[in-house]
């Protein structure tokens, strides 16, 4: 195709065919410079940060079924930002930098204490190939809790929708979201969104439909329909009301100076692979690149020879997650349990270098 350069064609190829005779984790294989992101995944979790208006606004809700509108308008305008700004920023999809063991980037426990508005997650990915596409199913979820002004807390369990990457022959892969992820509250509203490509509902791309049902237990409270394209603007299909619009300008995430990070954060621990990337010089990158997995496998080696378990740094794993057992049951959640990290609240808040809607 077009987009990938001539030298790289038979790389691509072959890469390709790697894909295709492969499925686990794509994120050791060798791709074709063209297609290398400069960022690491492990950066991926900002996107959650990039409407911090919308997620303050949470807090002004007036009741349980607009509280639970408001986080609905707040998830669906972020994914514009998760899954179509490297088109934008980069022409395509790209490879992201396989995250290492001791990596770290401050941004997957997000608050705005002033609001009492706080997001926490994990994200992982199994990947398949079918189709001549990419199948990625995301484990894990988010808890998004929120403190109303007399004390109680709200609380919303945010699932992660599957995607496909697309586009993959022609060397100009993006992703589309598929089949139906949930937002489900505490107060028993449970937000059902649908998600389609091309030829289904609006027959647009990167369509999606949600259904906010209200509690079982509620009588004669409306269910809302909010149809459109996530990555531009949807309304209540009821009454044509403007539901969401992400076609202005995002806020995007300011980390201090890679000069002042320390050795482990994501962007000084990548530097030079990012410099090789970005300038073309992919004999740097590829050094750089070599020298840190060569140092990941020997910290695995001495973490099996010593016999010793990696030890996170700020958060504590579960293996089953309260929240997502409790409200998992209202939509049906395959497996019943899922594990997750508890951030530790360390260092406190005050320490971090950041503005209130990011941390
Ligand atoms: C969580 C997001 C996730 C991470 C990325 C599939 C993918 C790794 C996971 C799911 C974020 O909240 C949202 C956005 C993009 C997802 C990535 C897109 C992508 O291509 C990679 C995979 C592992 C690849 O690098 C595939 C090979 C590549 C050549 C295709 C461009």
């Amino acid at each position: 195709g077009e987009a990938v350069p001539d030298a790289q064609r038979g790389s691509w190829t072959s890469f390709l065919k790697s894909i295709a005779s492969f499925s686990g984790d794509l994120s050791s294989l060798t791709a074709p410079p063209f297609i290398l992101s400069p960022v690491s995944l492990t950066e991926f979790p900002a996107y959650w940060c990039e409407r911090p208006e919308l997620f303050a606004a949470i807090a002004d809700a007036t009741s349980d079924e607009d509280r639970a509108k408001r986080v609905l308008r707040w998830f669906i305008s972020t994914l514009k930002g998760q899954y179509t700004s490297r088109n934008e920023s980069m022409g395509s999809e790209k490879k992201p930098l396989n995250p290492v063991l001791g990596e770290v980037f401050y941004a997957y426990y997000i608050c705005n204490p002033e609001k009492g508005v706080s997001l926490q997650g994990h994200s992982a990915q199994k990947t398949s190939f079918s189709g001549g596409s990419i199948i990625v199913k995301q484990i894990g979820h988010a808890t998004l809790t929120v403190t109303l002004p007399n004390g109680e807390k709200d609380e919303y369990l945010i699932t992660l929708p599957r995607l496909r990457i697309d586009g993959l022959w022609y060397g100009s892969p993006y992703i589309e979201l598929c089949e139906t992820s949930w937002i489900v509250s505490a107060s028993g509203w449970v937000s059902t969104i649908e998600y389609k490509g091309k030829g289904y509902f609006s027959g647009k791309s990167h369509s999606y439909k949600a259904t906010l049902t209200p509690p079982p237990s509620s009588r004669g409270l409306p269910t809302h329909i909010f149809e459109g394209t996530w990555h531009e603007k949807s309304k209540n299909v009821k009454t044509g009301e403007l539901f969401h619009d992400v076609t202005g300008p995002k806020e995007e995430v300011s980390v201090k100076p890679v000069e002042e990070m320390d050795e482990w954060e994501s962007r000084k621990l990548w530097g030079l692979v990012s410099k090789g990337i970005r300038e073309g010089d992919f004999e740097l990158a590829s050094r750089e690149k070599t020298r840190i997995e060569n140092e990941q496998r020997q910290r695995r080696r001495d973490e099996v020879a010593a016999g010793t378990k990696w030890e996170l740094k700020h958060f504590v794993h579960v293996d089953s997650d309260p929240t997502y057992e409790r409200y998992g049951k209202f939509f049906n959640a395959n497996p019943p349990t899922e594990d997750a990290y508890v951030f530790q609240h360390n260092p406190p808040l005050a320490e971090f270098d950041a503005p209130a809607t990011g941390a």
